[in-house]
Parts: structure tokens; C-alpha cells; sequence
């Protein structure tokens, strides 16, 4: 296995990185891919929502189990054409943890995001109480990690948890459910949740997105991925990854 994630507090590559996605910004392969994020369709009662429906909070149980798997998927693609560009590359995950709103290598980087509306680091008071304040903490993220229950339920915490709480700390189109890849930060933030997700599985075996039919299908990627395969990380072929673990503090 070649690709190692490592966290965006000791990735050693931003020069390479950013030279990377400014060439996959200037071929439009940048938007091609955030493009799948916010494709829509109209659903049979007519609703309107997002066409590969792979989040909970919009689509139910189904997008709760659809969740960890397509964003897992999506990763892989967008890191294939990084390392199209440049084969040292891997992708950062956003070390929530040890980064504390720091922003590391990314405070200044935002691809096609126009802007985004930070909330405050930790330790640091507004002058108006209106900003948001820092809400990730580690013992939250350990927390999850050890989380002794089912895949549903692990799914729905952390997408409703961390996950969302990421999206709308950084604010701007990380904050919208449709534009979010705009933000470079996006598949960083996937890759922790990814990453919380693979430290899960390798606690839980036996636990699965337990999918079938076309619920198990993660479009628009064909056939490329099926829910057994995207499950292990370490099985993936030329994609396989793994992660480097944040720094913790040593247990006493
Ligand atoms: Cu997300």
C-alpha cells in the first residue's frame, strides 16, 4: 500500500498539493467533480434532492447508510486525479483535533469557494457574541471511534455530529449541502470523517452499510465500487489507503 493519508498538521506536500488542484481547477476536472456533489433531480412526490443521495439528513435511512460509503468513493476520485497530477501526492485529512481552527495549510486556499465565514478558535471571545464558537473536541472524536453500537446509528451520530459541524464552522459553501466541494477544506473534512470510519471498522468487523439493489449502486461511479469493496480500505487495489493516526496525548 502506497497511499498513506496523513493529517494536515504534519502533511509535508502543500506545494506539491496546491500546485496540484490549480492544475485540476484550470482543466475543469475541479468542477466536474464538485459538480457531482450538487447535481439534483426531482423525486417521484416531487421534491427536489440531491441525485446520488448520500446524506441522512435528507434522505432518510437510506442516505444515512449511503452517507460513509459514496463520500468514501468520492475521495478515491478526487485523489486518483491528484495523483494523475502528481503520484507523491495523497490526500490530507483535517486533523480537527490538533489543527483547533488553525486551518493549516488551507487558511488561504479555498479553490472554487468564493470565501468562507469562520467561527472562532478555541480560547479566543467575540466582541459581539455572534460568531460561532470552536465545537470539535477530542474526546468527542475517541468517543466515536470506540462507539460500541451499529452502523446506523454510528453513521447518523457522526454525520450528524462532527460531520455537520465542520460544514458549518468553516461556513461559506462549506455550509451548503449542494456546494460544499467548492472548498478545498471539503476533502479534508471527508477524509477525517473517513478516517473516523476506517478506526471504527477496524473495532467493529463485523458492522456493515448493509445496502442491496440500487441503494448498494454508488452512482455515478458505475460498478467501480460496491459496498463490499469500498468497505476496507486496505482492499482497494491500486486506490487502497491508509491513515496515519492524529497525535494524542499519551494516556497516563
Ligand atoms: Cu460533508
Amino acid at each position: 500500500m502506497t497511499i498513506i493519508r496523513q493529517s494536515n498538521v504534519t502533511f509535508d506536500r502543500w506545494p506539491q498539493f496546491r500546485k496540484a488542484v490549480k492544475e485540476m481547477i484550470a482543466k475543469g476536472t475541479y468542477e466536474r467533480l464538485a459538480q457531482i456533489h450538487a447535481t439534483q433531480k426531482i423525486e417521484p412526490d416531487g421534491l427536489i434532492s440531491a441525485r446520488h443521495r448520500m446524506h441522512g439528513a435528507f434522505h432518510g435511512p437510506v442516505g444515512f447508510r449511503r452517507f460513509l460509503p459514496w463520500h468514501r468513493a468520492y475521495l478515491i476520485i478526487f485523489e486518483r486525479e491528484l495523483r494523475t497530477i502528481d503520484n507523491s501526492l495523497s490526500l490530507p485529512y483535517w486533523d480537527w483535533d490538533n489543527d483547533l481552527g488553525r486551518l493549516i495549510g488551507v487558511s488561504d486556499f479555498s479553490a472554487l469557494s468564493p470565501g468562507r465565514n469562520l467561527g472562532l478558535p478555541p480560547g479566543q471571545r467575540s466582541e459581539n457574541n455572534q460568531s460561532r464558537e470552536w465545537e470539535f473536541n477530542e474526546t468527542q472524536t475517541m468517543n466515536l471511534e470506540s462507539y460500541p453500537g451499529e452502523y446506523f446509528t454510528f453513521s447518523r451520530i457522526l454525520e450528524g455530529g462532527l460531520h455537520a459541524i465542520g460544514h458549518n464552522w468553516i461556513g461559506g459553501d462549506m455550509a451548503n449541502t449542494r456546494f460544499s466541494p467548492n472548498d478545498i477544506i471539503f476533502w479534508m473534512h471527508h477524509a477525517a470523517v473517513d478516517r473516523v470510519w476506517a478506526k471504527w471498522q477496524t473495532n467493529n468487523p463485523g458492522e456493515r452499510a448493509f445496502l442491496s439493489g440500487n441503494d448498494a449502486r454508488l452512482d455515478p461511479w458505475g460498478s467501480q465500487f460496491t459496498i463490499d469493496n469500498i468497505n476496507d480500505i486496505s482492499d482497494l487495489g491500486a486506490d487502497s489507503y491508509s491513515y496515519e493516526d492524529p497525535q494524542r496525548p499519551a494516556t497516563p
